[in-house]
């Protein structure tokens, strides 16, 4: 069992812009994940396609990269066991439609294009998404 996984979070832009980053961060301390690292960040369209591999074909590539670097995002670390998968199931589906009530996009938001927040789905994207965000020094023991 491994109590030391970490998860990237990120608050997107109109999770701050909409004064949610407290009610975001919240479940993950209260869950009793540590905080590994937090910071307020203007992405740039560069890192952003850095950042999304996966959907860089997509339709809505475009659009979600101008989305995200609309304004500034929190990043954020988190560490504790599972917390990768932890983390997704206190989010919940991509689009906010399939999510639950009682999760973070169930709870605030409605349109997959509008969905707050981003986590890291795996163990390996993990790591990548922390050394693309955060210089080794900026994350704590
Ligand atoms: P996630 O891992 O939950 O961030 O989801 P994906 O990597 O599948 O998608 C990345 C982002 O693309 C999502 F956060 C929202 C956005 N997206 C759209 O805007 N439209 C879609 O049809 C699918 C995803």
């Amino acid at each position: 069992m491994a109590n030391n996984e970490r998860t990237f979070i990120a608050v997107k832009p109109k999770g701050v812009q909409y004064g949610l980053v407290g009610d975001i961060i919240k479940p993950f301390e209260q869950k009793g994940f540590h905080l590994v690292a937090m910071k307020l960040v203007q992405a740039s369209k560069g890192h952003l396609k850095q950042h999304y591999i996966g959907p860089k074909d997509r339709p809505f590539f475009p659009g979600l990269v101008k989305d995200i670097n609309s304004g500034p995002i929190v990043a954020v670390v988190w560490e504790g066991l599972n917390v990768v998968k932890t983390g997704w199931v206190m989010l919940e589906e991509t689009n906010p439609v399939d999510s639950k009530a009682g999760t973070i996009r169930g709870d605030f938001c409605i349109q997959v294009g509008m969905n707050i927040i981003r986590s890291s789905d795996s163990v390996k994207s993990t790591e990548k998404e922390i050394s693309l965000w955060f210089k080794p020094e900026e994350l704590m023991d």
